[in-house]
């Protein structure tokens, strides 16, 4: 497992063509993903180990990738805050009771991850087992900023102005916020490496939206203390989107890999972060819905700009859109793999 190509692009090491895993990969855009899932909520898929599993490695085995990612969800780890997470209907996940202030921080429930979510640290266990050495298995958290993010506006939103009046109007509050949520992430972290999981994505899906000045002051100090708590010695992707006008700082808040969206061109992106990281990214996912032909142009050209550099791993800027034809999928991962063959 430690020669995996996956893995050794994470150290920056030499491979004999560049690993390829997409985000949402096992997705509502799948077939085999809807089979199951029309006959069980999401929180019940997510609930069950073995039906986890069945999906994590259904996906890599239909597409052909480097890495599995396990079938989970960002917001898992913040249901037993007792905000009264649920996913509805087509509009995503909703909580109840989102969190507005102080007093809503400290209302909390406390609880142990690794109690509580046992299910998770089950499903890498099995997705492990079942991958029989042959791919590396991803374990996943939220970052503090994004799950914040989901607890305060209640729900997904665009300009999250609900969560940057609470970090403007009230920092101690905000503060204590990213410290409670650091100490379960890291925890759920390191309670999926004990588990087997060969590497982590730390998902700061929204930072984007927030100017450096306030990334330096809410959220950089935070991120460092989470990636401090991670056991050491398994490469942690460090993801975010729209933050090519601040990915040095991204850089500087941790991680082996810093992955990277379409919004930036990655041999000027790569060269900013530094060549001491390696990247993740960054074909924009709707290029997905276009002809094999112009998936093909384009991966390449993100293979052009990676230059044969070891440290590169292929992948979207963020994930796979619902109206993906998997076919096209399938034709990106062969064309990643044929056009960097070295
Ligand atoms: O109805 C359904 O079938 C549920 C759809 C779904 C799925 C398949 C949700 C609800 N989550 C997932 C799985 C999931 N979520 C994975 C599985 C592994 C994979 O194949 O990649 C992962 C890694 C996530 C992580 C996740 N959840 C993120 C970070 C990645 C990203 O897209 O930025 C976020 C923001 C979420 C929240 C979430 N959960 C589900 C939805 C639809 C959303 C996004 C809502 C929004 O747009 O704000």
């Amino acid at each position: 497992m430690r020669n995996s190509t996956f893995l050794s692009a994470c150290r920056r090491e030499k491979t004999p063509y560049t690993p390829v895993w997409l985000m949402r990969q096992a997705g509502r855009y799948m077939e085999e993903y809807r089979k199951v899932r029309a006959r069980f909520a999401f929180l019940d898929l997510c609930r069950r180990p073995d039906l986890a599993c069945e999906i994590t490695v259904t996906a890599v085995e239909r597409l052909g990738v480097d890495a599995a990612i396990l079938f989970s969800d960002i917001l898992l780890l913040l249901e037993p805050l007792g905000r009264g997470l649920s996913y509805g209907g087509g509009d995503g996940p909703v909580f109840s009771r989102p969190v507005r202030g102080r007093a809503d921080v400290d209302a909390l429930r406390e609880f142990d991850p690794e109690e509580e979510l046992s299910f998770v640290y089950e499903a890498v266990r099995q997705s492990r087992a079942a991958l029989a050495g042959k791919l590396p298995l991803i374990g996943f958290a939220g970052a503090p900023f994004t799950l914040a993010s989901y607890l305060i506006e209640g729900r997904g939103s665009r300009p999250f102005v609900e969560t940057k009046r609470f970090l403007h109007a009230d920092g101690e509050a905000w503060h204590a916020l990213a410290a409670r949520l650091v100490d379960l992430v890291a925890r759920h972290i390191n309670a999926q490496i004990e588990a087997g999981a060969d590497a982590i994505q730390v998902f700061d899906s929204w930072v984007g939206c927030l100017a450096p000045e306030d990334y330096r002051a809410y959220v950089l100090p935070h991120m460092r203390e989470l990636f401090s708590r991670i056991q050491p010695g398994v490469p942690v992707i460090h993801f975010s989107t729209g933050t090519g006008g601040m990915i040095e700082l991204i850089r500087d808040a941790g991680g082996t890999v810093i992955g990277l969206d379409w919004r930036v061109d990655l041999d000027a992106a790569w060269r900013r972060c530094g060549y001491h990281v390696a990247v993740q990214g960054n074909l924009d996912p709707v290029v997905l819905l276009a002809s094999r032909a112009e998936i093909r142009r384009q991966a390449g050209e993100i293979l052009k700009r990676a230059a044969g550099r070891p440290g590169h791993v292929f992948n979207l800027g963020h994930g796979v859109l619902q109206q993906t034809p998997v076919e096209n999928v399938v034709a990106l991962v062969d064309s990643v793999h044929e056009l960097s063959s070295r």
